[in-house]
């Protein structure tokens, strides 16, 4: 076979650590990020110490044993572990000779380079720029250059930087107008499906851990459409970006909404999250959270930690969780098998995902009640709307009216109260 793939950049990690218990956990994650963004990992190094040296990140000595290093290993770019200050970037390309890159300015590469739909594009975009806004240094006239000089004289002594920060200033305001259309478009197929009173259950979990894979897997058994509806799926951090939705109808009626969604990692950029909030919307109003976890990774532990506290940034609370722990195939445990309230299955085996449907069904449909009624025979929409929204489990048509059993949502139980037999 020939190799057309271009060179990877290669590329050295590092970071310093504050006495972190997680910090080799969060190396591994910048490991795996540094290869999502298409770069070769070489190498990789840390420092212990007490606290961040303010202008140059790492000490002296460490720099020094990291240009070696990765000069050694022909690495072109420094990838580090946390959000840096501009002046300490500076500093250490300086020193180094080599692009630095901190751990938010990875994640934004990789975020700009998946996004697909124009929310997405634009989400990232506002978080780029909010990135970059207090990082400008008067002593980069990029914009200067970009316009030929021209404005330069524009406001007696309005320096570059004022310049460079109100245009970046005026960017962001046209990107929130623009998501803010963007969004109500959204808000207004949201209000549709809430108006439908179906039940929401949202997926979410770290990224790659196979929610897409759980979201078609459903799709494929309890979908009639579910060739076109199905979903990106791809062994890589943030595959999605967007929200997708769909309605899942299971057996005896048994309908809910589902959604799936981006993928969480540590240090999620607060920026990006801000920006996300529009796509991570329909998690915040779901009845009942999937937090599907990969279950062969070593790291599982960290994992279900790391969604945990993104959940909590978001302002997720109070809503029902099932653990889903997925990839069972990929372990030696017996699957699919329930445990209490959660679940390990395959999101690539049917009987798996059955057995979630099933899960899903119990704890999503517990408060239905079952109500026997008679309907008159010219309840024509009422009758419908049982159809579409409840469990009918038998009909009976008399000459006093359509007789029916049905397991009804709590929200439409008044409704149909008068109808009691
Ligand atoms: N062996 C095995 N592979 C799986 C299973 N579920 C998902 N995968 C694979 O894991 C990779 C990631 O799956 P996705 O469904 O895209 O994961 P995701 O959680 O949606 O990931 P992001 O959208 O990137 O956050 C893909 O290569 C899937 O084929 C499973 O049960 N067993
Ligand atoms: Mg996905």
């Amino acid at each position: 076979m020939i190799d057309n793939q271009p060179k990877k950049t290669k590329a050295y990690i590092a970071g310093v650590n504050l006495n972190d218990p997680n910090f080799d956990y969060y190396m591994t994650e910048l490991a795996n990020l540094t290869e999502a963004n298409n770069m070769e990992v070489v190498g990789q190094s840390f420092q212990n110490a007490e606290s961040i040296v303010a202008g140059t990140y790492f000490g002296v000595g460490k720099i020094n044993e990291i240009k070696t290093m990765a000069k050694g290993l022909k690495a072109k770019v420094l990838v580090l572990n946390d959000e840096l200050t501009p002046v300490q970037i500076r500093n250490l390309e300086k020193l180094t000779k080599m692009r630095v890159i901190d751990r938010t300015e990875l994640i934004l590469e990789i975020f700009a380079s998946r996004a697909r739909t124009k929310q997405a594009k634009l989400q990232v975009q506002l978080a780029r720029l909010q990135y970059e806004l207090p990082r400008l240094h008067p002593s980069e006239n990029n914009l200067d250059q970009q316009r030929g000089g021209g404005f330069a004289n524009r406001g007696a002594g309005e320096s570059k930087l004022e310049l460079n920060r109100r245009t970046i200033g005026k960017q962001i305001s046209a990107i929130k107008k623009e998501l803010k259309a963007v969004a109500s478009q959204e808000e207004i197929k949201s209000a549709r499906r809430n108006q439908s009173r179906l039940p929401k259950v949202a997926l979410v979990g770290y990224t790659n851990a196979g929610k897409s894979t759980t979201m078609n897997g459903l799709l494929r058994e309890f979908s009639k459409e579910a060739a076109d509806k199905q979903v990106f799926v791809k062994n890589m951090l943030f595959a999605t970006l967007d929200t997708s939705v769909r309605r899942i109808d299971l057996k005896d009626n048994f309908s809910f909404i589902l959604s799936d969604t981006v993928g969480f990692i540590s240090k999620l950029p607060h920026n990006l999250v801000e920006s996300f909030k529009a796509t991570l919307q329909e998690t915040r109003d779901a009845d009942l959270l999937i937090n599907v976890v990969d279950a062969s990774d070593p790291n599982m532990v960290q994992m279900i930690r790391t969604t945990q506290n993104v959940l909590d940034e978001i302002g997720v609370k109070g809503i029902p969780m099932i653990t889903a722990y997925n990839k069972a195939d990929k372990t030696d445990r017996n699957y699919p098998q329930i445990e209490g309230d959660d679940i390990l299955y395959s999101a690539i085996d049917p009987k798996s995902i059955k057995l979630l449907a099933d899960l899903i069904t119990k704890r999503v449909f517990a408060n239905y009640e079952k109500f026997d009624l008679i309907l008159p025979l010219s309840a024509g929409k009422e009758l419908a709307y049982l159809h579409d929204r409840a469990q009918v489990l038998r009909e009976d048509y008399q000459d006093d009216g359509v007789h029916i059993e049905a397991n009804i949502a709590p929200a439409d139980q008044a409704k149909f109260k008068q109808y009691l037999a």
